[in-house]
């Protein structure tokens, strides 16, 4: 039997390739906003009208960190549960709704920000056709109506996903009962759980308040509790673009190098950890709102170092199974094995980077969730510096290496250009390092994040160690992901096109080298991490949330005439 996907699942293989399609065709254009922005904050270029700097940073944030990860998402977990569980959906129609729902709400989103460049934006629905809102769009920035409608209709979508999943696994789990759920499986439905408890949060907050206050049916809501509630979900979303990665890292990863996933308990209670502890965090980003109780944010910070553990879990897991590969390759020494890994593969190579990259930014990320060390730089280039090593290259920089393997098995092309795709991969990791460094010190030194005029020291501060060394390495490190990005994308178009290779048929996946028979079946009871789950999130968010109410009123607080 064929292992190659797109020989199994040729219909699967065609649903995920459009989903990747999405994906990359939002990832070009999301960096090409990425490269004005690195120009702007330096200098080069200057955005003041249509678009404003706002419209741009928008349109960078939201086309990359929504569309290009979670099309990935949905991509890559289409794939995962179709080979995991060696079945089709159980009706295909479902399948396309949330294709679709998707793409709908990406396009009405997308052409309201993009209507921001216009000189003059029509009047739609009782205001202009704009959403300079970030790509956190919580109240007081206020955009047209439709971005908030496409936004509903893109996240129905990835809920409608989660739904068609969860039958695939019970028709399965009818055929096969008692069986342990598959790892990719698992990590699947432990990911859309966390996702349904978590987005529940913005929901409320966009179809109670935010939604109803851009179309004019309400004067005023209450800022702090729609701020909370964003964050409710704004944590756990962060780990909606991760585990994805992390799929890729357990599944994908071991077997490039060469060996087997080391354990498969340990990725089930990562996974597990991940559902728990994920939602009752959120306010890590609220510190330094007023309007929160300073005990809950202490507990905020508590649960926080606690969500450190299933990252700390996967440093271990993943390079143990990096080690294992790297002896069966006949690498040898404390510190010799790393050589015999396969660095000439763009796909190992991208992913390792992205590992590495991701120690630095999980770091920063300790640093950040420090209630006190925040008071420093929660509202400086530091952050910014934190988002790109996370999502913009732990993540990015997994899913484009993943690409170079899950593109022949969607197509059965081989990959062109392997030289070019390691060179990529690299040109990746050193633009992060210069942009990343920059931001991060810049940060330290008190340059803000979210401002249009960002200018210290364009003119008389030279020299290294300066701002304009600073900016130097944010405008070169801007650059070169750029082109790392367009070389990406040209790769991809060129395997995609490929057909007359010779076709690829190594498809499969090691099973780990300890297996899920070797961790309690408890493990897999997810009713049961549910509820924990909820229990969790009660004590952070409850009294919190009431106090918000109670203070500022549902709808803003009553002034009086
Ligand atoms: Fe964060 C702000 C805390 C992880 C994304 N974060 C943000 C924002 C974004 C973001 C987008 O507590 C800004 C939002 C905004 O616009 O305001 N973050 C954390 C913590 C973690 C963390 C504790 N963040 C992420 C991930 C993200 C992400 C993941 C995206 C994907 N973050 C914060 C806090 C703030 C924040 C505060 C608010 C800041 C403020 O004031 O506004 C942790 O999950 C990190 C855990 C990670 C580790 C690293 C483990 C190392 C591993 C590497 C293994 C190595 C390999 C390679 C595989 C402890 C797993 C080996 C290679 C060889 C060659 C051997
Ligand atoms: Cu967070």
């Amino acid at each position: 039997m064929t292992q190659l996907f797109v020989e199994r699942f040729p219909d699967q293989a065609r649903l995920v390739r459009l989903a990747f399609f999405n994906s990359f065709a939002a990832f070009g254009i999301g960096a090409l906003f990425g490269l004005i922005q690195a120009l702007h904050r330096t200098d080069v270029l200057r955005i003041v009208e249509s678009p404003t700097y706002y419209t741009v940073l928008t349109a960078h944030g939201v086309f990359l960190v929504i569309t290009f990860t979670i099309f990935f998402l949905v991509g890559l977990y289409q794939w995962a549960v179709t080979t995991s569980l060696e079945r089709r959906p159980v009706d295909m129609r479902i399948t396309k709704a949330w294709y679709w729902l998707m793409s709908i709400g990406t396009v009405i989103a997308g052409i309201t920000i993009l209507a921001g460049f216009l000189d003059d934006p029509p009047e739609v629905l009782g205001s202009q056709l704009s959403a300079d809102v970030l790509f956190t769009f919580y109240a007081p920035l206020q955009g047209n109506p439709l971005f908030y409608v496409g936004l509903v209709l893109f996240v129905v979508g990835t809920w409608l996903a989660g739904v068609d999943w969860f039958r695939t696994w019970w028709a399965w789990k009818g055929d096969n009962p008692g069986a342990r759920i598959p790892l990719p499986t698992f990590m699947v439905l432990t990911t859309m759980i966390m996702w349904y408890i978590s987005s529940i949060g913005v929901a409320v907050a966009i179809l109670a308040f935010i939604l109803p206050w851009s179309l004019g049916l309400i004067d005023s809501l209450n800022p702090t509790l729609t701020r909370t509630l964003f964050w409710y979900f704004g944590h756990p979303v962060v780990y909606f673009w991760l585990l994805p990665a992390y799929l890729l890292w357990y599944i994908v990863l071991p077997k490039l190098s060469g060996g087997r996933l080391f354990s498969d308990p340990l990725a089930r209670v990562v996974f597990i950890l991940f559902i728990l502890l994920s939602t009752p965090v959120g306010i890590h980003h609220q510190y330094l709102d007023p309007g929160i109780a300073e005990g809950f944010k202490y507990i905020v910070m508590t649960n926080t170092m606690f969500l450190l553990l299933p990252s700390l879990l996967t440093a271990f897991t993943v390079v143990a199974s990096m080690e294992h590969g790297a002896r069966q390759r006949g690498g040898e020494g404390y510190f010799g094995w790393l050589d015999a890994l396969p660095w000439r593969n763009p796909a190992f190579t991208g992913m390792a980077l992205a590992g590495l990259v991701f120690a630095f930014g999980g770091f920063t990320g300790i640093v950040n969730a420090g209630m006190n060390i925040n008071y420093l730089v929660h509202n400086s280039a530091w952050v910014p510096g934190h988002i790109h090593t996370q999502v913009g290259t732990a993540v990015a920089l997994t899913f484009m290496a993943g690409s170079y393997w899950l593109i022949p098995q969607l197509t059965g092309n081989r990959l062109v250009w392997r030289q070019a795709a390691l060179v990529q991969v690299l040109l990746w990791f050193i633009g992060i390092v210069f942009m990343t460094n920059s931001m991060y010190r810049a940060g330290l030194v008190g340059v803000p994040r979210r401002t249009a005029e960002p200018q210290y020291a364009f003119e008389y501060d030279v020299g290294v160690g300066s701002m304009t060394e600073l900016d130097f390495q944010l405008a070169l490190g801007g650059f070169l992901l750029f082109i790392s990005a367009m070389l990406f994308l040209a790769i991809i178009f060129m395997t995609w096109r490929n057909s007359e290779s010779e076709p690829i048929v190594d498809g499969t996946i090691p099973p780990a080298l300890s297996g899920p028979e070797d961790s309690p079946r408890v493990l897999d009871n997810l009713r049961l991490w549910i509820a924990i789950a909820l229990v969790l999130v009660a004590i952070a968010y409850v009294i919190p949330l009431a106090s918000i109410v109670t203070r500022g009123g549902l709808f803003g607080p009553d002034i009086g005439p």
